[in-house]
């Protein structure tokens, strides 16, 4: 497990608890909390303690932090939601991602249209 860190970074401190959050899970690899803006009725975000940008770049370096990354997020949209759920990953600037710390969106609770917007 590596405790990188980029003391600039909004989700950093929501790991360290220096942010505030909403916490539904912690694990040894991971935070998971509500988006402060939900989408749905269950939106929870699932993040990697380590600091990575994205999806991509935590599993070029982080095997064990990705996977763990990804069975909490079933886990969690088990525990939230009764079927159906979407995990979503936006990746760069024009992808919507607005927070350049992997996370993943947990959303659950309502009809989800495809394709996204
Ligand atoms: P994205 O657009 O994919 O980078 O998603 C970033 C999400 O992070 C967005 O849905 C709103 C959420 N968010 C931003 N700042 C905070 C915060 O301070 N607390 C919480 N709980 N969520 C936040």
């Amino acid at each position: 497990m590596s405790s990188t860190a980029d003391p600039d970074c909004l989700f950093c401190k929501i790991v360290t608890g220096e942010i505030p959050a909403e916490i539904v899970s912690q694990t040894p690899h991971t935070v998971a909390f509500r988006d402060v803006d939900p989408q749905a009725p269950t939106h929870v975000l699932v993040i990697p303690r380590r600091h990575e940008p994205d999806i991509g770049s935590l599993a070029a370096v982080d095997a064990e932090a990705t996977i763990a990354l990804l069975a909490e997020a079933r886990k969690i949209a088990e525990a939230h939601a009764e079927g159906s759920y979407r995990l979503v990953f936006n990746t760069g600037a024009e992808a919507h991602q607005t927070v350049f710390h992997c996370h993943a969106h947990v959303l659950a609770g309502r009809a989800l249209g495809w394709p996204p917007v």
